[in-house]
């Protein structure tokens, strides 16, 4: 719930581009400073001295969070906060929030979508349509791939993935298995303790798994392999979790049969062999990206800034900064 607007005298930092909504509510109650990114080299005295909470998309690191000595809390705006560095923000007595829940169903919709995309070519049939070659040519070639009677693996069951699991339920697809550090207790699907495991048992890995060093180009060479000829990778997570180059190889000698991505490792780049392939749906980070969404989005971001400075408490900390306590 959006709290009352209310004023608050405090310097809220606000690097380059950010959701409209946010700034407007920014504007409204804090004391906005913006600055073109974040960066240490770009932090003035006046910054220095009075920014006490950021705003942001993300890719805030150690040296940005030390460059600003008066700071406390880290709004993210996105559920993965890979690009903050929420460690070294707890170890500097720092909160850090990020977004949860209020995007979770959009996103699965979105990998659903990309889903079927990926497996039934329907951007590449409306092409097709859109072309003239239906009136042309005749009807669009059959889809090779299908959705029916596939089994799928989850790398990362958590909020997301099990929006994700429960639709494919719905869809009829009852052979669902996952992998996490830990396995989800009172969780039915089949667990698999490592990710080749998973990728053995099944023929389509969805990755909804955060980025951060302990996914880094999980899905490699070895993974895809394991998938095998029928398979199709989905990632809706991080682009970072995947080995890009091995991924091109893999569909260039069909190691897999397709791969549809909404995340990249180096965005907005995305590598020339995955443009190219015939067997690759490819989306620009859309994810959560409705005007509904980043709405709650943009709501969750600020009222994490609002409550830290009125009450001394954050909404939705990150794990790393659950321990952190308001200055006062
Ligand atoms: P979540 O509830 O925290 O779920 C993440 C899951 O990943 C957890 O179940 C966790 O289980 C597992 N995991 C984490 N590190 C792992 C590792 N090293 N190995 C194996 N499993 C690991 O987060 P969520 O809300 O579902 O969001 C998931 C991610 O989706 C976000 O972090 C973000 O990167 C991505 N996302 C993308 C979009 C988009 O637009 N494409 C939108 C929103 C979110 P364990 O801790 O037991 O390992
Ligand atoms: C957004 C996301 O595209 O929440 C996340 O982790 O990846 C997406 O919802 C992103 O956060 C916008 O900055």
């Amino acid at each position: 719930m959006t709290k009352a607007e209310q004023s608050l005298p405090v310097a809220i930092l606000v690097p380059g581009q950010f959701n409209d909504h946010a700034i407007g509510r920014i504007d409204r109650t804090f004391q906005p400073v913006r600055v073109e990114r974040a960066d240490p080299s770009l932090v003035t005295d006046d910054m220095r001295r009075t920014v006490r909470g950021i705003a942001s998309f993300g890719g805030i690191n150690a040296a940005f969070i030390d460059a600003l000595p008066n700071l406390e809390i880290i709004a993210n705006f996105g559920v993965g906060y890979d690009s903050v560095d929420a460690r070294h923000a707890a170890q500097s007595g720092i909160m850090v929030t990020n977004t949860p829940d209020v995007l979770t169903e959009e996103v699965a919709d979105t990998a659903i979508g990309l889903l079927i995309n990926t497996i039934r070519e329907l951007p590449r049939a409306e092409t097709w349509l859109r072309d003239g070659n239906w009136v042309r040519k005749g009807n669009y070639p059959l889809s090779r791939l299908t959705l029916r009677g596939r089994a799928v693996g989850i790398f990362g069951m958590g909020r997301i993935g099990l929006a994700i699991a429960r639709r494919l339920e719905a869809f009829g697809l009852s052979s669902i298995a996952y992998h996490n550090r830990r396995r989800v207790e009172g969780l039915s699907y089949d667990y698999h303790p490592t990710l080749k495991g998973l990728a053995s048992a099944v023929d389509t890995l969805i990755s909804v798994a955060p980025g951060g060093a302990s996914t880094e180009k999980a899905v490699n060479a070895e993974i895809l392999a394991a998938l095998g000829p029928n398979g199709v990778f989905v990632n809706i997570g991080r682009g970072s979790t995947v080995d890009e180059a091995a991924l091109a190889a893999a569909l260039a000698n069909k190691t897999i049969a397709a791969a549809g991505l909404d995340v990249f490792a180096d965005e907005p780049n995305v590598p020339q062999p995955l443009l190219d392939a015939p067997n690759t749906s490819l989306l620009p980070h859309v994810g959560s990206a409705s005007e509904h969404t980043r709405r709650g989005m943009a709501d969750l971001c600020v009222d994490n800034l609002v409550s830290w400075f009125s009450e001394g408490r954050a909404l939705t900390p990150v794990p790393e900064t659950e321990k952190v306590r308001a200055r006062r």
